[in-house]
């Protein structure tokens, strides 16, 4: 019987053939998508990142991982879709300028549009200028940010610099996300909260509209 840790050895491994079998047979018995997501698909990304750092896993490995995770999340996230409420809260979400990480940002999307937000989603190498004109255009209760480089960190208090500027800052709330960041860096560029992970920016983010 397949189970959490074969899932996550199997992102590990850059399989997508078995995440998906795993995931689907996960999914027919009955397996919360949450729990899936948790505690198989992204246990595997934690496994991952480390092996990176120490050297033990090169780009092109870690790269089959992330395929391999985002073939689990295409499977999953109907599913998470399928919990959606009434809510119709615009959440909007973008990794920051010259930040071309989207791995934990698509998980985010994925597990706020879980929560029953309606997200708008920029992409990566998202700059000031684009987050405020996308405020103007889709109106969100909260805007997200990700950043994963210490490099790109700053983006995020350029960015809500200008959304300040354009007279938007009290129309929104913001929420930033991403490994290099701590809850004191939030508070220090003038963003609402700090998200140490996606199904923590989802609980935040619905108590922020509630
Ligand atoms: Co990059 N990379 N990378 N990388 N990469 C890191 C971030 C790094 C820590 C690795 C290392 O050296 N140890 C390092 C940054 C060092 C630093 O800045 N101090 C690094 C580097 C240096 C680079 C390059 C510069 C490498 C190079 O080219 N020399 C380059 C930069 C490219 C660029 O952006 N301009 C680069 C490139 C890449 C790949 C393309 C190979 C690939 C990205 C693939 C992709 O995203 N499509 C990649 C990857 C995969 C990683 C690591 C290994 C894994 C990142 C990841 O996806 N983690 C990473 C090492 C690490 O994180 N320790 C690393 C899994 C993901 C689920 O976690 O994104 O943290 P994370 O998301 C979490 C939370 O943080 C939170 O929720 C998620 C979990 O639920 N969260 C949010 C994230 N965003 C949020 C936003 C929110 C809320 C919560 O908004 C409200």
């Amino acid at each position: 019987m397949s189970n959490f840790k074969e899932l996550a050895a199997a992102v590990l491994e850059g399989d997508d053939e078995n995440v998906q079998a795993i995931t689907r047979q996960l999914i027919n018995a009955g397996t919360a998508p949450l729990e899936i997501v948790n505690k198989g698909l992204l246990a595997g990304m934690d496994i991952v990142a480390p092996k990176f750092k120490a050297g033990e896993m090169f780009i092109p490995e870690v790269m089959m991982s992330a395929k391999a995770l985002a073939e689990g999340m295409k499977l999953v996230k109907p599913l998470l879709s399928a919990d959606d409420s009434a809510d119709v809260s615009t959440f909007l979400m973008g990794t920051v300028k010259g930040d071309l990480h989207d791995i934990g940002k698509n998980l985010v999307v994925m597990i706020v549009e879980s929560g029953g937000f309606n997200v708008v989603d920029l992409g990566i190498d998202v700059a000031p200028e684009q987050f405020v004109a996308a405020i103007k255009e889709h109106k969100p209760h909260i805007v997200g940010m990700c950043a994963l480089l210490t490099t790109t960190m700053m983006g995020m208090k350029d960015t809500i610099e200008l959304i300040t500027e354009a007279g938007l800052r009290d129309s929104v709330k913001i929420l930033v996300g991403g490994a290099p960041l701590y809850p004191e860096f939030a508070e220090k560029i003038g963003a609402d909260g700090y998200c140490v992970d996606a199904v923590a920016c989802k609980e935040m983010a619905t108590a922020m509209v509630a």
